[in-house]
């Protein structure tokens, strides 16, 4: 039997709003702020699935390629910082009615098979820095993102020699 994989479906970013978000964080946060996330895992997690068998997997991948919605706009156009999981983030002052939806749908079928979902409410968000345990100035989006999001992906992470690695499984797109 192969070893469970921790798994979550995300948005990836543009490549060039990777870059963007990056030289921002760069011109507005020193390094003892908090350790960045590299540039290539900057992502929005639409939900955390932990660590799934792969007949798990391959069930909620066949509930995920059944979603028909249409796609969305997302702005990032706000930052934050949470103290309690020591993160600096980037968001938007409203999320898009489509990404709140899809989430919702991932979420509750990943609950339905068992993934514990936390009751927090879903606060979408790409997390820039971790370890982030002292507050920071939180200086606005100097001007904002917005793009068009027409697919969403299924994710593993691993960790290996100090470093976390988000590998793509699965792509779906976001058609009416
Ligand atoms: P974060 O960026 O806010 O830490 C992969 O770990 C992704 O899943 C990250 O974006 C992480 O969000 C998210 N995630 C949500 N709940 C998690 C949990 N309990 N453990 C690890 N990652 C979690």
């Amino acid at each position: 039997m192969s070893e469970p994989k921790r798994l979550f479906f995300a948005l990836e970013l543009p490549s060039t709003v990777r870059e963007e978000i990056i030289q921002w964080r760069a011109a507005h946060f020193l390094p003892e702020a908090g350790r960045p996330v590299a540039a290539e895992n900057l992502h929005l997690t639409l939900a955390f699935l932990g660590d799934v068998s792969a007949d798990k997997e391959k069930a909620l991948a066949t509930l995920a390629g059944r979603i028909r919605q249409p796609g969305f706009t997302l702005r990032l156009d706000d930052a934050g910082q949470w103290l309690r999981s020591r993160v600096v983030w980037l968001g938007s002052r409203q999320s898009p009615r489509g990404l709140l939806q899809l989430a919702n749908m991932l979420r509750a079928q990943a609950a339905r098979n068992g993934c514990y979902q936390s009751p927090q409410p879903f606060h979408p968000h790409i997390t820039l820095l971790r370890d982030a345990s002292h507050a920071v100035a939180i200086p606005p989006p100097g001007f904002c993102w917005s793009f068009p999001v027409t697919e969403f992906a299924l994710y593993a992470s691993t960790f290996a020699r100090g470093r976390t690695r988000y590998t793509e499984l699965q792509r779906w797109s976001l058609s009416e």
